[in-house]
């Protein structure tokens, strides 16, 4: 009986951080930058983490695009390098931001014509399983 009452609360719990955790994260500005040819695309957003939990950004994936990748831009002996990476770590009540010449989703692989104005679904995954879905509105190559 006591162990039934455990579960059933250990379960309510459950349910309630996962429920709590979709609105502890709020994304704003989110944007993709369109290039010419068959460059990749590049998306923008910032994330703010309103919770008391560390939060661990470990990928993206979109319908739209057959890859999503994290990626960091930094400048290596005066050359522009991108790293690969794998985890961004969003701590209690703190933000990241992915902007231009920072951290940015790398978008490869359109598989279809997008245009300016249109809306790309983008998900972010989080550790523990957590996914969001975002709307990332598309713009052309000045921003
Ligand atoms: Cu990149």
């Amino acid at each position: 009986m006591m162990t039934r009452k455990l579960i059933a609360a250990a379960f309510l719990g459950f349910i309630w951080s996962l429920s709590a955790s979709a609105q502890d994260l709020q994304i704003s500005h989110a944007w993709i930058r369109l290039l010419p040819e068959q460059l990749p695309a590049a998306g923008y957003f910032k994330l703010l983490n309103h919770s008391g939990h560390v939060f661990v950004l470990v990928g993206a994936s979109s319908p739209d695009y057959a890859r999503a990748m994290m990626h960091q831009s930094m400048t290596m002996n005066g050359m522009e390098e991108m790293l690969p990476l794998k985890t961004i770590i969003i701590p209690a009540h703190g933000q990241i931001s992915f902007a231009p010449d920072g951290d940015h989703l790398m978008l490869e692989g359109a598989k279809k014509t997008l245009k300016p104005g249109e809306t790309v679904p983008i998900t972010l995954h989080f550790s523990g399983g957590r996914e969001v879905v975002i709307r990332f509105i598309v713009k052309g190559p000045a921003g």
